[in-house]
């Protein structure tokens, strides 16, 4: 009571723009949430049924250009990016243990994988939270390195 349900849906995509206490829910709050992804969220029908953990547009270069994409990263991991404009999924980042993220400032981070460097820039200044949150997402997955 009190809130209603454009303010529940608004606090939830804050939530995702910073992924504030999202990684360690619990199931319950976990299949919560995927219900209100699945009624909600336009981006749903792109992340295989599973629950975006942090969402945002950021701009990914790739040569001379950089195109704006919605980049989700979801429980996975996955790193889905879909064209906003015309609302296709365009690919994805490769997950696996040697993914690793480096933010450079407050706008750009890069993510590192084995065949490929992904430079990517957010427009909104969240770039120091991609890196916190694909790397707790990384050492939720895999641990912590031991190198
Ligand atoms: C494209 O450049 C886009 O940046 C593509 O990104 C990118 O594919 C292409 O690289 C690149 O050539 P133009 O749009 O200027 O032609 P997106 O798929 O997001 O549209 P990916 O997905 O790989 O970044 P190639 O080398 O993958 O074709």
């Amino acid at each position: 009571p009190g809130l209603d349900k454009r303010k529940i849906v608004e606090l939830w995509e804050l939530d995702l723009s910073t992924s504030r206490g999202i990684l360690n829910i619990s199931p319950e709050e976990k299949r919560r949430r995927l219900e209100i992804q699945a009624r909600e969220s336009v981006w749903h029908k792109f992340v295989n049924g599973e629950l975006i953990l942090k969402q945002g547009l950021v701009d990914k270069r790739k040569g001379l250009f950089a195109r704006r994409r919605m980049l989700l990263l979801t429980t996975g991991p996955r790193l889905f990016y879909v064209d906003p404009v015309n609302m296709v999924l365009k690919g994805e980042i490769p997950w696996s243990p040697d993914l690793r993220v480096e933010a450079k400032n407050f706008r750009i981070f890069l993510v590192y994988t084995p065949n490929r460097t992904y430079y990517l820039e957010d427009p909104q200044s969240y770039a120091l939270e991609w890196e916190r949150v694909i790397k707790e997402v990384r050492i939720g997955t895999y641990g912590r390195d031991t190198t």
